[in-house]
């Protein structure tokens, strides 16, 4: 992509309406506009890491054995009203009504879309276990919209979903997200430690949130320090062995969030092992046995003959949330940093001296053989400063800039530096890209 023709609309100044940094950033590099409070368009460069974030999420459900499906964002009042909790909901559901004055709603969830879904399809506990999952618009009222799209009104989640004969059954499927959220987050070089947690709406007495440590996060947060240290991508996992060891090992040590929090166990621990801190909820799933399966009359034959209400779980996960989470954990003054996984490009290509004829020519090359190389080159080839030209990669944070400027074209070099350590080396053409396709592409 040649960057005059990108719509990037960029700012200059720090825009006032935002306090966190991630928010900040998202504006000043044109990710994002806002519509109305807590509801945001995407604009290219930002809608690029929100596609890769969610390929990253579906990639690892589909790993699981997890089906995608996709409800829709506006469903019926009835549905609502069988579970009990049309009128529990409050005000943060958006209720509408359609031209026939029926009520209905703009998802803020699926649990008694999927369990419709689910009760017309399945009879025998031969046809379980099930899961799905979908990535959809939701729509929660939330009383205090902020921090850009970290708390929106509208946002994108992933949402699944799982039906079992039994509590071991549903036990698995927990333990399968539990497993594959690690997984996850750790693609998007993020930290995310499971926690217990509290229910709210969604109910049932199983219960963990994800949490990445920032300074901004919403949460109060309590851990053992070790957590932080576990490696998750170290081997592959296999979906089919009992997961239970591993849920064993990341539960094992003291995880809470400020609802869960018991004072005398975490000081319990060494105070050199304790982390209090604050943190970003990315994902949270839940186990909730028959609250959605019995009032909605989701039953199956059991081995015996005998009908029963199936045991569910649903788990999220935060999409758009996380672009904002991963630029908490991951920017300096100068802008963002994106991890080489979720990057909007995987490397920026600077010509300093546009209209130069011998730059022109050894830019244009690099673009063409970076492109077949099968790398995402966003190039800037305007007639900016250089001072201006660094200023925007770094700001957007793509993994690597390469500069063609007048000295190296007579040298036959360019300079390469890699946007998260600053580290630059003025290296021949080949060598440079040689060393940026055997970093890899995505
Ligand atoms: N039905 C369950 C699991 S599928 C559920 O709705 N869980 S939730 O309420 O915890 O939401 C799942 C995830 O969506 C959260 O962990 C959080 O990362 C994200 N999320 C929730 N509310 C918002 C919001 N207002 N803005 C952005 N992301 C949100």
């Amino acid at each position: 992509m040649r960057l005059s023709q990108f719509f990037m609309p960029t700012l200059r100044e720090n825009p006032s309406e935002a306090q966190i940094v991630s928010h900040r950033l998202m504006l000043r590099a044109g990710m994002i506009r806002q519509s109305s409070a807590g509801i945001y368009s995407w604009l290219p460069l930002g809608f690029r890491v929100l596609k890769n974030i969610e390929q990253i999420v579906r990639e690892e459900q589909d790993a699981t054995g997890c089906q995608e499906v996709l409800m829709p964002t506006i469903q019926p009042a009835e549905l609502w009203k069988e579970s009990g909790r049309y009128e529990d909901y409050g005000k943060e559901m958006l209720r509408i009504k359609d031209r026939h004055e029926r009520e209905m709603l703009y998802g803020p969830t699926n649990e008694e879309q999927i369990t419709e879904i689910f009760r017309a399809g399945v009879r025998s506990y031969k046809e379980l276990p099930k899961l799905l999952y979908h990535i959809q618009w939701k729509f929660r009222d939330e009383v205090r919209p902020r921090f850009g799209i970290m708390r929106g009104r509208e946002f994108l989640m992933k949402d699944a979903y799982s039906f079992d004969i039994d509590q071991a059954g549903a036990r698995r499927a927990y333990n399968k997200m539990f497993v594959a959220y690690l997984r996850t987050f750790a693609r998007m070089g993020l930290k995310a430690i499971p926690m217990a947690a509290d229910t709210g709406p969604i109910g049932g007495d199983l219960s963990h949130e994800f949490i990445i440590l920032a300074e901004t996060g919403e949460s109060a947060v309590f851990a053992h320090r070790d957590l932080v240290e576990f490696d998750v991508l170290a081997s592959d996992v296999d979906y089919e062995k009992d997961l239970q060891p591993i849920v064993d090992r990341w539960t094992s040590l003291y995880a809470a969030t400020d609802e869960k929090h018991d004072k005398a166990t975490f000081e319990a621990i060494p105070a050199t092992k304790r982390v209090e801190a604050r943190g970003i909820e990315v994902g949270h799933i839940f186990y909730f046995g028959t609250k959605y399966s019995a009032p909605m009359n989701a039953k199956v034959m059991d081995a015996d003959g005998k009908e029963v209400a199936v045991h569910g779980g649903s788990y999220g996960i935060g999409v758009s949330r996380l672009v904002g989470a991963i630029i908490e954990a991951s920017h300096d003054d100068n802008g963002i940093i994106w991890p080489d996984s979720v990057a909007p490009f995987d490397v920026g290509l600077i010509n300093l001296r546009s209209g130069d004829g011998a730059c022109d020519a050894a830019a244009s090359d690099l673009y063409a053989k970076l492109q077949k190389a099968g790398m995402d080159v966003l190039y800037d080839e305007r007639t900016e400063s250089a001072g201006a030209k660094f200023a925007t990669m770094d700001l957007i944070g793509l993994p690597w800039q390469l500069t063609v400027g007048p000295r190296g074209v007579k040298a036959g070099t360019v300079e390469l530096k890699r946007r998260a350590t600053g580290e630059k080396s003025e290296l021949p053409v080949d060598a440079a890209l040689n060393k940026l396709t055997a970093s890899g592409a995505r």
